[in-house]
């Protein structure tokens, strides 16, 4: 999508002569990609302008590198199966402090820099949140000069693009490195060996004391990092994201070759290809698949063996690792590293187990991100024993260790001892790898203060009494950076127009804001700006699904991935009782409002495509319905992503954050949504229940049961069949669904998606419904009093500071890793 821009925020003053700038573009377009600029297309403009910023963060690269290796820095590698960075050229220029010399640059030349930057490919190697958490925190170490290093894969295919077939969500093949990818630097020389599968012997070792174990795997593939410079505010320093790809370890089997089997003989390659091609598209859902397995070593491995590499490159051994290092795991799918590290310690370095636990236990800090059942990864033995079974021998040694200390502290039952082991014995015996993560760890956080508590009361509760020291929260965050100066520059400027530009380096500088909360002025410009921003997709929304809206309605947003627990079906249930409303009271003084989603599906997850299909059939008729007379559109845009994100939060009013309390972790969105000025309707789960707490009540919609609710609803017999009929607006909307008023080709479609409701109801929407829905009337009365909408929008945006990733991050240097900032 494109950006209509007005001048950016830069980190830094003017510093380069423009016209310079415009020489050394038709350099590098001539000599480093090959073309005049008469032949250039815009993908050649585009690799040109990445390539010139490139060059300026490599020397900031190289002294930060260097800075960290003499002072002896301790420093912090975070392992993450996801990296969801979206586009990074706007990035550079603006950390850099370059976008409008650029800008002027490529003017000289008559390219426009919106248009390249569109062209730019939106690198989704994530699902969702976890994975955008994983790209926020490491711009933020960068700002912060924290010597840290992000490891993950180097997906070929990222996240699956998204097109709607008919109101069906259909998955296609997604290319990023289709035109390259200038912001990567391949070191072939940097490769590790990974092994799987094979078997494992015994042998005397060689001081003479005790055995040593040898693994013998039968499968070898190379990972080759590729390594991408992430530069942080005003360039301060410049840090690492090395993805592993797998290439074979003989590309060629030669036997196979010169006995004339040639595609035999490519056998290798594309076995090794296959591991890193693709994400699982799996977000909270199980994949449960070996491919994933292997991805998880596969990364994990080459992770720990290059930060043990590293280490030693300084310091004789590994002793001192704890003291120099922290492996922070995002999640529980790199916990096999602390298995893996293991092995290194007692296979190759000859490290008894005592010493070799001693030292993981100190280099470890786990995140959790979820609590929801099927999320929690576990692998079957006997697949885990197959693929790696020295590590299964090790992950046996640390559970028997474990389990005898809770043994011999005598304060734990039989069931506890269960849910505490390392092994899941109920039925097919599995890896937990949650407890894995849980006992190397040395800390272990959540991700709001809710979750965190929740955390320490359910999935973890036998772990927490064990070590009660370990729990501890992390409230996640999100980068300024990204989420208002770049994708909100209209707003950014006229905050410095206000404030002026403290802000720019200290986040909560924006409360200043809040003295302009009731001025006239401010208010006009502040609502000018929404309104500029939402013109702006109302333009890309009639480009692209050829719908006009209203640019003076009420943007109702709902964006995340589509998954019961977040609930859009409770959204769209709404917006079926309200059309129904409009309809029935034509001669009440109606708001025109706007829904709008975007999310996708997993591709594997019936019930998500279908509400997926449910949002598009009830778009289109009440879209077409002229006696709705505008005042309701519905709007789903396909394909969400990153970049779609920049375009539509800065232009909502209303941020829909509606998930079953007790389900959603944290939330991100929810953060991003109020910093650009929106109002959030929402229950009290995840960090909502904080962002209440900050932006205060008075400036926020919420509704519904509590997580605490929710469990004793569950607990007690929950008869949501009861609620519905004591709901005659919940009653009839479910009704039309579900008789096919939206889906007269096929009245049954919904049927059972809305008999589930009735029946079980799992998400809570029947018992939630009768207050979302007077929330929204309230947000109604809310928006009728434009003075007042506009006071609480700014009370957010001023608010919302502390949600920084800078914040968070601070806390995790502090807290957790022990490093300075
Ligand atoms: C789990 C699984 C399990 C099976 C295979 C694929 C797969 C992929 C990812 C996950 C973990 C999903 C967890 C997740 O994304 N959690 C989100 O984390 C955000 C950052 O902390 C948080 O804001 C969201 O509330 C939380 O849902």
């Amino acid at each position: 999508m494109d950006k209509t821009s007005s001048p950016a925020v830069e980190a830094a003053p003017r510093q380069f002569v423009v016209s310079d700038l415009a020489d050394e573009l038709i350099e590098c377009l001539k000599y480093r990609v090959g073309k005049e600029p008469s032949v250039a297309t815009r993908h050649d403009w585009l690799s040109a302008a990445i390539k010139v910023v490139r060059d300026r963060l490599i020397d900031r690269w190289i002294e930060s590198t260097r800075r960290a290796y003499e002072n002896g820095d301790k420093r912090v590698y975070y392992l993450s199966m996801e990296f969801l960075i979206g586009r990074l050229m706007r990035d550079a220029f603006s950390n850099l402090g370059m976008m409008e010399d650029m800008r002027e640059a490529l003017a000289a030349h008559d390219v426009d820099i919106d248009l390249i930057a569109a062209l730019e490919p939106d690198a989704a190697l994530g699902n969702g949140g976890l994975g955008r958490l994983a790209a926020c925190f490491m711009e933020s170490m960068a700002s912060l000069d924290i010597p840290a290093h992000g490891y993950g894969i180097r997906y070929v295919h990222g996240l699956f693009r998204q097109e709607i077939h008919d109101g069906y969500q259909v998955e296609l093949p997604e290319t990023w490195l289709d035109h390259g990818n200038p912001w990567e630097f391949e070191r072939r020389e940097g490769a590790y060996e990974i092994g799987f599968g094979g078997s494992v012997r015994s042998v005397a070792s060689q001081e003479g004391r005790g055995e040593r174990q040898i693994w013998k795997p039968t499968e070898r593939f190379l990972a080759v990092p590729f390594d991408t410079p992430i530069a942080g505010w005003r360039g301060k320093r410049v840090n690492s994201l090395r993805l592993w790809s797998a290439m074979p370890v003989d590309p060629i089997l030669l036997d196979a070759f010169n006995a004339g089997d040639h595609i035999g003989a490519l056998r290798e390659s594309n076995k090794a290809e296959a591991l890193t091609r693709v994400l699982y598209p799996a977000d909270s859902h199980p994949a449960g698949q070996e491919l994933r397995l292997r991805q998880e070593y596969f990364f994990s491995a080459a992770s720990v063996q290059d930060i043990v590499r590293r280490h030693l490159s300084k310091y004789p051994d590994l002793h001192s690792l704890p003291d120099k290092v922290t492996i922070h795991l995002n999640d529980t799918h790199p916990a096999i590293a602390v298995a893996e590290l293991m092995r290194l310690l007692m296979d190759v370095h000859g490290h008894g187990f005592d010493s070799a636990w001693a030292i993981a236990k100190q280099t470890f800090a786990y995140t959790n991100h979820t609590l929801l059942p099927e999320a929690l990864e576990s692998w079957p033995v006997p697949l885990f024993e197959r693929l790696l079974p020295r590590h299964m021998q090790i992950i046996y040694a640390i559970n028997a260790e474990v389990l005898l200390e809770v043994r011999s502290s005598g304060r734990f039952n039989d069931d506890e001892i269960r849910e505490i082991s390392l092994i899941y014995e109920g039925g097919e015996r599995r890896v937990r790898m949650g407890n894995l993560a849980f006992v190397g760890a040395f800390s272990v956080n959540g991700v709001s203060a809710l979750h965190t508590d929740l955390m320490k009361q359910t999935v973890f509760s036998d772990l927490h009494k064990l070590y009660p020291d370990r729990i501890n929260n992390k409230t996640n965050g999100i980068t300024q950076r990204r989420w208002l100066f770049q994708c909100n520059p209209r707003l950014t400027t006229l905050i410095r127009d206000t404030i002026g530009d403290r802000f720019l380096d200290d986040i909560e500088a924006l409360s200043e804001l809040d003295a302009y909360a009731e001025d006239h002025e401010f208010q006009q410009q502040f609502s000018a700006v929404k309104r500029a921003n939402k013109e702006q997709l109302v333009k890309v929304v009639s480009e692209r699904l050829g719908v006009r809206l209203d640019p003076t309605a009420l943007f109702d947003v709902q964006i995340k991935r589509i998954h019961e627990y977040k609930r859009q079906l409770l959204n769209i249930i709404e917006a079926v009782s309200l059309y129904d409303q409009i309809r029935s009271h034509p001669e009440r003084d109606w708001l025109p409002r706007v829904k709008f989603f975007a999310g996708k599906a997993a591709p594997s997850y019936h019930n998500a495509k279908l509400i997926i299909k449910l949002a598009n059939d009830v778009a289109r008729v009440i879209n077409s319905d002229p006696s709705v007379r505008g005042l309701l559109k519905v709007v789903f845009i396909p394909n969400y992503n990153v970049s779609t994100a920049e375009i539509m939060i800065p232009a909502a009013d209303l941020s829909e954050q509606i998930s079953t309390a007790g389900l959603e972790a944290s939330g991100t969105g929810n953060m991003k949504f109020a910093l650009n000025g929106a109002l959030t309707i929402g229950t009290l789960d995840g960090a909502n229940v904080e962002l209440r707490e900050h932006v205060g009540d008075e400036n926020i919609v919420i509704f519904g049961l509590t997580a605490q609710e929710v469990a004793q609803w569950k607990a007690q017999d929950y008869r949501p069949g009861e609620i519905i009929e004591r709901s005659a607006e919940l009653k009839q909307a479910l009704e039309a669904i579900g008789t096919g008023v939206f889906s007269p080709d096929d009245p049954g479609r919904y049927g059972e998606l809305i008999s589930g409701i009735y029946k079980q109801d799992t998400f809570m929407v029947a018992a939630d419904f009768d207050a979302y829905s007077s929330a929204q009337r309230h947000v109604d009365e809310l928006w009728r009093t434009p003075a007042r909408w506009h006071r609480m929008a700014i009370h957010n945006t001023a608010r919302v500071g502390w949600f920084s990733s800078d914040r968070t991050i601070r806390q995790y240097a502090s807290e957790i890793w022990r490093v300075p900032v």
